[in-house]
């Protein structure tokens, strides 16, 4: 069946729809997917295919015998992977469409799939570099500002060493960009001081699955929906954050025999809306929640001990330590009724095809890989691996979060290379040409938190940002303004606009875009796309594949026999080369190419020889990447962090099966007290992506949410006193922020914060001596032993309505710190 919604046309006041009914019908003011994100449903039956649904966005007035052309692509606003075309016109942007024949998506758009792209025209956006020149940035030309930045590079190279640089880059660029990073950094510059902003994002998805298998790789794929009994979503709301596949979650429920759905959020979110059981812990007790529902499993038998005995390590330790986790104390510490919690365990205990997804209410809050990891021993224990409906999927965040991974330009070395076996680095000296001494490897590579931590001592003198905006999205913002403030750190940012970031550096380079230039990106179920230029950049911005090749020409970084290290000159060739690196590793993209990721679907990796059409699941025959000598990593302690020794993981695991890892519950950092009795946590709306930079310059997005709220149980409202809408002051001992409140969408004790809303465009209402709006102020510096993942989702906070001005707000602070300290 085909639901064929295309020809919808754009309308900042009103929106035509050309079908179902065929004839032009007025629609009232909201656009069409703002007012109904997830469209029409398609419903179908366990182990039917997906129905498509084609969802097309074009600009006022435009038919698609307008378009000049149609360019493939894929969505770069989620971890989804929406294959999609760009229409272009006069070689302008004019709309979107979905791309019927992908795995992925099958032909559907969400509301920032359909209506973001605008912001790449955004009159803002920058066009030539800036330098910062008696203290206020001024513009250049590209020559100046590249000469800048290696000048300043090559400076503290021969002076420090390159200890002195990091690089802070993201979770979307594209699969060749972060390659050629890596290179430059690791096996160029030789800094060990590289990582992505992954690490607020997808760090213990990757850590997780490496804790679990020894390697990072989803095991499960979205195709699981289609034959699942039970989905269980644990911290993850997928309706606003993956609103597609939410899409796909709600045509199985809306078909012939649904799937049971478990839901574990302190919030009432869409999913919860849907849940046959919605279990709502307090924030920070995710731990306790998932040991509970272990010792039920296998108090009940509900697991599988032929499974258990032939495929993994670790059992009788999880199985002594849950032992402590009856329902009732895991009720007392998360705050919910023990009969839930053995119903959610009876319905996962039961299922026969069972579906994990796991994101940031587990990744960002306490204890985030341990408590991970425990969805993992789910699937281990009941054998629901690799095979049709049964999988995890460790979610993603970010659009291309996963090659960040792949390649290296995190905390990992490329093709899955584990640092800390010598043989690994070797080969991929060979690849590379360098000496393996040239590939910092000494420790585990330096994560972001310490990256910044190192700025803020001075050991790091250059810091060069790409494609993320950490003066809105790292925690502790006054603390992070201040290091990047620093006279003595040098500050390069690459981005599309003069973000709260770049207001702060010393040389800003302006990027292109999605939708301007070309270059591959893998989703969180392992599916490829190519996504295609389509459009020039504006004025003199250029691709962040060019900038970072330009700086490896200026800075002349040889291989060992003095021949240019980085030899690539578009993204193509990077592709090929990558190919070859990725070869004989899990992440095998060898038999993939541009051609073949032309015009057809998105592909799973690995492909391969062994696999030409890709792989749909990892792990079908119970054997795993988690051989000693082949592994990505031999594992950490997950309460300390520590890193195990090779020889450990040799005596642990020696014919590489999956590990079954446990741990104990330990209390979040941060407890609630008289001064901050109410847990803050914060994520995300579906309109938004981020820090807005792109949303924020979207009309219908901007629209639907223009401003920051805070969310309140009824019951809190209430006992407080506040009523809906009301200017509220939230504050934790980093700081103070002032939002709207809205009743009804938490749990009693907990607030929540959308953390979108950074400075620019502050509304006339934030006096400037005032509070902030960004939910960052308030959040801490801390985060997850093994992961290093930054902790969210977990603050100790106190509410009070707004002060009206900053009088009368000083004066209430000074009486309240008369009164509290
Ligand atoms: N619309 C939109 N979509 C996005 C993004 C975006 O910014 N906007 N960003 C993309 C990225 S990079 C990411 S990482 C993903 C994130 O996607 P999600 O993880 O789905 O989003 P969040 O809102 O951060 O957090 C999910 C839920 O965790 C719950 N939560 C908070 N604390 C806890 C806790 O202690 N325990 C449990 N069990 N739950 C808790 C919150 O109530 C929230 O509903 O979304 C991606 N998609
Ligand atoms: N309190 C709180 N804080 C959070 C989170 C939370 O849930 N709560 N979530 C965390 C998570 S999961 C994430 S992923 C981060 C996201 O945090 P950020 O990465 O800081 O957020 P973005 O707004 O996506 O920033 C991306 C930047 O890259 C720019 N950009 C876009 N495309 C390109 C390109 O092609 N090239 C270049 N050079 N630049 C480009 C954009 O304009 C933007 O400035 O926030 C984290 N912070
Ligand atoms: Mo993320």
């Amino acid at each position: 069946m085909i639901v064929r919604s295309a020809g919808k046309r754009l309308n900042r006041r009103s929106c035509v729809c050309l079908s179902p009914c065929g004839g032009a019908v007025p629609r009232p003011s909201t656009p069409e997917h703002i007012a109904d994100p997830w469209g029409a449903r398609t419903p179908y039956a366990r182990g039917e295919t997906w129905p498509e649904r084609v969802d097309a966005v074009l600009e006022d007035g435009l038919s698609d015998d307008e378009v000049d052309r149609w360019v493939q692509t894929a969505s770069l606003l989620h971890s989804n992977g929406d294959a999609m075309d760009i229409a272009v016109r006069n070689g302008r942007i004019a709309g979107v469409r979905g791309r019927a024949g992908d795995r992925v998506n099958r032909g559907r758009l969400d509301p920032k799939d359909a209506y973001a792209w605008q912001a790449n025209a955004s009159p803002d956006r920058l066009t030539r570099p800036l330098v910062r020149q008696y203290g206020r940035l001024s513009e250049a030309d590209w020559d100046t500002a590249m000469s800048l930045v290696v000048d300043k590079a090559r400076h503290h190279l021969d002076g420090q060493g390159p200890s002195a640089l990091g690089f802070y880059t993201t979770g979307q660029l594209f699969l060749e960009e972060y390659y050629a990073l890596s290179l430059i950094v690791r096996g160029g510059i030789g800094s060990s001081h590289l990582d992505g902003n992954t690490r607020l994002c997808t760090a213990t998805a990757a850590t997780a699955l490496k804790e679990s298998f020894a390697c990072d790789g989803q095991p499960g794929s979205y195709t699981d929906i289609d034959h699942a009994d039970t989905i269980a979503l644990f911290g993850h709301n997928v309706a606003e954050t993956q609103p597609v596949l939410w899409m796909r979650m709600l045509d199985r429920l809306n078909g012939p025999n649904p799937p049971a759905l478990v839901c574990v959020d302190p919030r009432s979110t869409p999913v919860a809306e849907h849940a046959t059981v919605h279990v709502a812990p307090l924030p920070g007790t995710n731990m306790a929640l998932v040991n509970a529902l272990l010792h039920e499993l296998i108090e009940n038998g509900w697991y599988d001990r032929d499974y258990v005995d032939a495929h993994t390590v670790g059992f009788d330790e999880l199985k002594s330590t849950v032992e402590n986790y009856p329902p009732e104390r895991a009720a007392e510490i998360c705050d919910v009724p023990a009969e839930q919690i053995r119903q959610a365990a009876r319905i996962i205990g039961t299922a026969e095809r069972l579906l994990s997804t796991v994101l940031q209410g587990f990744y960002q809050s306490n204890q985030a890989t341990a408590a991970a990891v425990g969805v993992n021993n789910i699937h281990i224990i009941r054998g629901m691996l690799g095979k049709p409906g049964a999988g995890v999927l460790q979610m993603n965040g970010q659009p291309t979060a996963q090659n960040t991974r792949e390649t290296g330009a995190d905390g990992d070395l490329p093709g899955f290379r584990n640092w800390a076996n010598d043989a690994h680095v070797a080969e991929l000296a060979d690849i590379w040409n360098v000496e393996p001494k040239q590939i910092p490897h000494y420790a585990e590579p330096t994560h972001a938190m310490q990256i910044l931590r190192y700025a803020e001592q001075g050991s790091i003198r250059f810091l060069w940002i790409t494609g993320t905006n950490p003066a809105v999205s790292l925690p502790e913002l006054g603390r992070i303004r201040s290091i990047l403030e620093q006279e003595r750190l040098f500050v390069v940012v690459q981005d599309l606009y003069l973000t709260e970031t770049a207001q702060l550096a010393d040389v800003v380079l302006p990027a292109a875009t999605w939708g301007e230039k070309t270059g591959t990106f893998t989703n969180t179920d392992r599916t490829v796309h190519l996504s295609e230029k389509a459009v020039e950049p504006p004025g003199e911005a250029r691709a962040d594949l060019d900038i970072l090749l330009d700086f490896a020409q200026r800075l002349d970084l040889r291989d060992k026999d003095g021949e240019p290290l980085v030899p690539w000159s578009d993204a193509e060739s990077v592709f090929e080369a990558w190919k070859s690196c990725s070869a004989g590793r899990p992440c095998d993209y060898s038999g993939l190419s541009y051609e073949k990721l032309r015009g057809g679907s998105g592909i799973q990796w690995p492909c391969n020889d062994e696999h030409p059409d890709g792989t749909e699941r990892l792990y079908e025959d119970g054997r795993f990447f988690a051989d000693p000598d082949y592994c990505e990593t031999y594992g950490h302690d997950l309460v300390t962090g520590t890193t195990m020794e090779p020889t450990e993981y040799r005596a642990l695991n020696p014919s590489g099966r999956a590990l079954i890892r446990a741990a104990h519950y330990q209390p979040p950092h941060e407890p609630t007290d008289r001064t901050y009795p109410f847990l803050l946590t914060t994520g995300r709306t579906i309109f938004h992506f981020h820090t807005r930079t792109k949303t924020g310059r979207t009309p219908e997005l901007q629209a639907a949410e223009p401003d920051v709220w805070v969310e309140m149980s009824a019951g809190d409202a209430d006992s407080c006193g506040f009523s809906e809408g009301e200017l509220l002051e939230i504050g934790t001992p980093r700081g103070s922020i002032v939002a709207r409140l809205r009743i009804g969408t938490t749990r009693d004790g907990v607030m929540f914060l959308p953390f979108h809303y950074g400075y620019w465009d502050t509304p006339g209402g934030h006096e400037p001596d005032g509070p902030g709006r960004a939910a960052n102020e308030l959040t801490p510096t801390d985060w997850d032993p093994a992961s290093k993942q930054p902790i969210f989702k977990v603050s100790a906070a106190r509410v009070r309505r707004a002060p009206r001005s900053g009088t009368e707000r000083r004066a209430h602070d000074a009486e309240s710190g008369r009164e509290e300290r």
